[in-house]
Formats: structure tokens, C-alpha cells, sequence
């Protein structure tokens, strides 16, 4: 069965699951008018429901309010997933379909986004910066920043990481979209990060392992990294490149693409279905 789009903030009833197929199809509707970074968003659709439904303390009808969690989308290019959810959650009108006024990364005078991203490599320590000023201030926030795998290659993550660990910040969580792909191809075969876990591990962080397509798991994650105060904490988020769109998945040629016409028809009936129930 096919869902069409528009749901928006009263989707609150809707579980996480199917708003991150919302999410998803949103994405694929703002291909139809532009190419954009597909693989990437649909990796990161589950993660950012969960973040933004499931975790963060944000108010969309004051977002500039001082106690709100700051999420960093390191992974700028994923821009259009990130701009679907803000759209499901009051940021951005519930019947944005062209995405033409809005930067091909995120860009901090879009309602709900406080960090311009794009350049890899600097999330995390701009994350680092606002998990470090809480402490000068009286709110208690929570600062996430969401990194690609391979976007891990630039040595100015591993900077962050040693910073966040010597400052001890409880208040600072990190999110590896862990697809294993970068643009060109197998993260393991261009520069390899692994043993991933070991290494943030080695860097004085707490570690956790989920399954980035299950936004309960992703939620339940940021929910006792967030609890334990033993941080900084990473999850590790097993994603899949281009998820739920079967022949966009694991291929770094969907890194960046468009789709329309029956391409568009597939994708959206793909996203539209509960997991293991397609015909
Ligand atoms: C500093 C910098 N170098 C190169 C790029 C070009 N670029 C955009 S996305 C990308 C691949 C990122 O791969 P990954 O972090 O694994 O993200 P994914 O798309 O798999 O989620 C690259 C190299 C960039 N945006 N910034
Ligand atoms: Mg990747």
C-alpha cells in the first residue's frame, strides 16, 4: 500500500518507524526537483526521527530558546533528511515540496538549524565548544552531533575526540552513520576506521553499538548515554547507504542522485511499506 506525504507535527501518534518512512519519502519527493545526497539522507532518516521525536528538547515555536538540546549535522550533505524531519516536527511548513529555497547543506538561518555544516570534519568540535559552554551557563543541555563513517578519515574528528574525553563532557554525544560507504566507494577499502569501536574506545569515550534503522534502539541509546553521565559517548549506528530504496541501497553511485518518473513511483511505494512485508 502507498502513504502519501504531508502528516507534519500532529504526526506525534504516528510510531517512529513509520515517520522515518515519512522522512524518507520526503527526501525522495525533494529529488524530484533537484539532485541531492540521496544515499546519505535515506542513512540517516532513521537517526534523525529518533533524535528529533525521541530525544531531543526542542521547541519549534521558539527555536532560538537557550535550553534546547543543539543537534550538529556533521554530516552536512544529508541536509535534505535533516530539513524532512524539521519539516515533520513545526520547524519547516508541513507542505514543503520544492526544496529550492533552501541550501544544499544546512545553512543556520533555516528555522531549527544552529550550525552551517558541509565541510566534513568540523562537527564535532564545534559540538565539543557547545557541550563546553554549558557549563558556563545555567541550562543543562545536550549537545548530538551526527558524523559520517568515512567523513571519520579527517583527523580533526580524532582532535575533537581527544578533547571531549580530556574535558570529561557528560553532556556531549556523538552519532557515527555507520554505512561503510563514502562517496567513491567501501570506507574500508579508501581509509579504514576500523576496529571503529576500539578506537573511540582507546580515545576515552563510551562506546554503544545499535541498529541505526530502529529508531526505538537509537532513542533508547541517547536516552542512557545521555543518563550516565559518563560521557562523552559515540553510537555506533549500523546504517545501510540509501535504506528502503532497494536499488539505491549499499551503491555509492546513489551517493548523489535524482529520481523521477517510475524511478520516483519505486521509491516512494518502497518507503511507503513496513519492513519485511514488500510484495
Ligand atoms: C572537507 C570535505 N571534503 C570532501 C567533501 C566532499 N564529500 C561530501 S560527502 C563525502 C563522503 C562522506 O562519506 P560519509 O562520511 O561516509 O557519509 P555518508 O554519505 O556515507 O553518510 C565527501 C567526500 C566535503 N563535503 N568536505
Ligand atoms: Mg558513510
Amino acid at each position: 500500500m502507498r502513504e502519501d506525504v504531508p502528516a507534519g507535527p500532529a504526526a506525534w501518534h504516528e510510531d517512529l518507524h513509520s515517520l522515518a518512512r515519512r522522512v524518507g519519502r520526503r527526501v525522495i519527493g525533494f529529488s524530484r526537483h533537484q539532485p541531492i545526497h540521496l544515499g546519505a539522507a535515506l542513512s540517516a532518516a532513521h537517526i534523525l526521527t529518533a533524535l528529533y521525536f525521541g530525544f531531543l528538547r526542542v521547541r519549534p515555536e521558539e527555536p532560538e530558546w537557550p535550553g534546547r538540546d543543539r543537534f550538529v549535522l556533521s554530516k552536512g550533505h544529508a541536509a535534505y533528511a535533516l530539513y524532512a524531519v524539521l519539516c515533520e516536527r513545526g520547524f519547516l511548513p508541513v507542505d514543503l515540496s520544492s526544496p529550492a529555497a533552501l541550501p544544499g547543506h544546512p545553512g543556520d538561518e533555516v528555522r531549527g538549524v544552529d550550525v552551517a555544516t558541509g565541510a566534513l570534519g568540523h562537527g564535532l568540535s564545534i559540538g565539543c565548544g557547545m557541550a563546553l559552554a554549558c557549563r558556563f551557563t545555567t541550562s543543562r543541555f545536550r549537545v548530538v552531533v551526527l558524523l559520517g563513517d568515512g567523513e571519520l578519515n579527517e583527523g580533526s574528528n580524532w582532535e575533537a575526540a581527544m578533547f571531549a574525553a580530556h574535558q570529561r563532557l557528560p553532556n556531549l554525544i556523538a552519532v557515527v552513520d555507520r554505512n561503510r560507504v563514502q562517496q567513491e566507494g567501501a570506507t574500508a577499502s579508501i581509509l579504514d576506521t576500523e576496529p571503529l569501536a576500539a578506537k573511540w574506545a582507546a580515545f576515552g569515550w563510551q562506546t554503544v553499538a545499535v541498529d541505526g534503522h530502529d529508531p526505538d534502539q537509537v532513542s533508547s541509546a541517547l536516552h542512557r548515554c545521555a543518563a550516565s553521565g559518563r560521557g562523552p559517548s559515540v553510537i555506533l549506528a549500523e546504517t545501510v547507504k540509501g535504506k528502503g530504496v532497494s536499488f539505491m541501497e549499499n551503491d555509492p553511485a546513489w551517493h548523489m542522485g535524482q529520481v523521477r518518473g517510475e524511478l520516483f513511483e519505486r521509491a516512494v511505494d518502497e518507503l511507503s511499506q513496513p519492513p519485511g512485508t514488500a510484495e
